[in-house]
């Protein structure tokens, strides 16, 4: 650990913790492997956190026969929330891959195929909410009413249950709430990792707000599930799937307990990443005219007159799905994942790990490291992800879902449905920045463009 460095002011009993914000760990974190390199350690109230920025080791932390996923950090403190469900389980608890396994036909090309036409569905009412605002003269609240669409779209192709977001009237009403406890209990989970125990008194309001949150969800997705069963079965999506479908080897199924955490997985892991991604998508459409056009003109070109895309039109989309892509190199709305040793290893030939040791891997920063993307990697450029430029790159480099085993499920579903919902906003509406919007980073768990707002005018 002596060979890695660490920010020059360390300060007995809290750490490197000058100079940091408990709203930007991710930022400060960014300038801190500005200034250290491809790995560095801070400390934060006796936790000591090993930060991989570089390719190179991040490509070796991404090497299966030696690391897997490590549940730590604000992962584990999403356990009491989501248990054993996929995202937050433990590598060894066996009702991981029973429910990879059950659950991983729910993301085939046939899956999705039969998404599309509620995708379709709430997009539109997206549409309706912004041809309103557009007529009116309004600006849109973007993360806001991407955050709408995706809990929708998730809970509606997955549930087959609607929350009725574009229904409510957000400024009498305020967010729905399971939105509000869905954020309340992320953001309990992040300032868990930010507070020292000593502190941990102060939490204690939040504490009990927080099992208030908790409470809630389970009842949410209780009703969901006790409608589901009224109905003798659904659609056959995720939820029948959860319900019904066996371990095509085993035959074993899964136990009520563990449903419940794998709806709430579905519904937060589902919705709030794709939203940030479609957010910083629209922000970065806003501000680079020459991308906008060029993507308007191949949505033009390759739906043409068809009213209602089909399924197989969005993946056509090569440029669009270019300008998504570039837009989660630079702000990959989860910004980091942990890896561990499978077994005593040296990580780069000069760090020794012994079994069970872990890193994060700094996603933000291996995007933008130059040994990869060049020497202006802050730039937004979406030719980056042309084939022959993603054919002269290292492998490992752009993991925005994350990798091996337990990489995102849901990437598919992810990228087609902003893929989506970007061609046909394109498609309807000119998109204008205002006019002394500055990027900032709202900073959960996942990453958001704070305030962002568009003006519109229809095409
Ligand atoms: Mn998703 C895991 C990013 C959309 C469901 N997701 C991961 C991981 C990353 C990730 C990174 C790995 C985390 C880790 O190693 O600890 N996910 C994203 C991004 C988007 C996204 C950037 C959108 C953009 N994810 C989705 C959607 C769903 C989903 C949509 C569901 C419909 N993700 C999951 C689940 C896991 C996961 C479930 C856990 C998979 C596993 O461990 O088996």
């Amino acid at each position: 650990l002596d060979r890695i460095p660490h920010p020059p002011r360390r300060v007995p009993l809290i750490g490197d913790v000058l100079g940091s914000n408990v709203r930007t760990p991710l930022q400060d974190s960014m300038r801190i492997a500005a200034e250290l390199g491809p790995i560095f350690r801070r400390k934060a109230f006796g936790k000591e956190i090993v930060f991989v920025a570089g390719a190179e080791l991040a490509a070796e932390l991404a090497d299966e026969s030696r690391f897997a996923k490590h549940v730590g950090l604000g992962v584990a403190n999403l356990r009491p929330v989501a248990g054993d469900g996929l995202f937050t389980a433990y590598n060894h608890e066996p009702n991981w891959q029973l429910a990879h396994d059950i659950l991983a036909p729910g993301f085939s090309r046939d899956a999705m195929a039969g998404y599309h036409p509620l995708m379709l569905d709430v997009a539109g009412q997206l549409t309706a909410a912004w041809d309103a605002s557009e007529a009116a003269g309004r600006t849109v609240d973007v993360p806001g009413d991407m955050t709408k669409l995706t809990l929708e779209t998730i809970a509606r192709t997955g549930f087959g249950h609607d929350f009725g977001s574009f229904e409510r009237d957000f400024d009498k009403e305020g967010a729905h709430p399971f939105v509000t406890a869905m954020v309340g209990a992320l953001s309990f989970a992040q300032r868990r990792n930010v507070v020292p125990p000593l502190l941990s008194p102060l939490l204690r309001g939040a504490e009990r707000r927080n099992a208030a949150d908790r409470a809630y969800l389970n009842r949410t997705v209780d009703e969901v599930i006790a409608a589901r069963r009224a109905d003798g079965g659904g659609p056959g999506d995720l939820l029948d799937r959860m319900l019904e479908v066996a371990h095509p080897e085993t035959g074993e199924h899964l136990a009520p307990e563990n449903i419940r955490r794998q709806v709430i997985t579905f519904l937060v892991a589902g919705h709030e990443t794709t939203s940030g991604a479609l957010s910083f998508a629209l922000h970065y459409l806003a501000q680079n005219p020459a991308v906008l056009a060029k993507a308007q003109e191949e949505v033009d070109r390759v739906w043409g007159e068809t009213a209602v895309p089909a399924y197989e039109q969005v993946a056509k989309l090569r440029y669009l799905r270019r300008v998504l892509d570039e837009s989660l190199r630079l702000w990959p709305t989860a910004p980091a994942f942990a890896r561990e040793a499978v077994a005593d290893t040296t990580l780069g030939g000069t760090h020794p790990m012994r079994r069970g040791a872990w890193a994060l891997v700094l996603v933000t920063m291996l995007h933008r490291d130059p040994a990869a993307w060049g020497e202006d990697p802050e730039s937004f450029d979406p030719e980056r992800f042309a084939p022959q430029a993603v054919r002269g790159r290292p492998a490992h480099v752009f993991k925005p879902f994350g990798t091996g085993a337990r990489a995102c499920i849901g990437r598919q579903f992810a990228l087609h449905e902003a893929t989506l919902v970007l061609g046909l906003l394109l498609r309807r509406y000119d998109l204008h920045a205002e006019p002394d919007y500055r990027l900032r980073i709202a900073e959960r768990l996942t990453l958001m463009p704070r305030d962002l707002r568009l003006r519109l005018t229809r095409r």
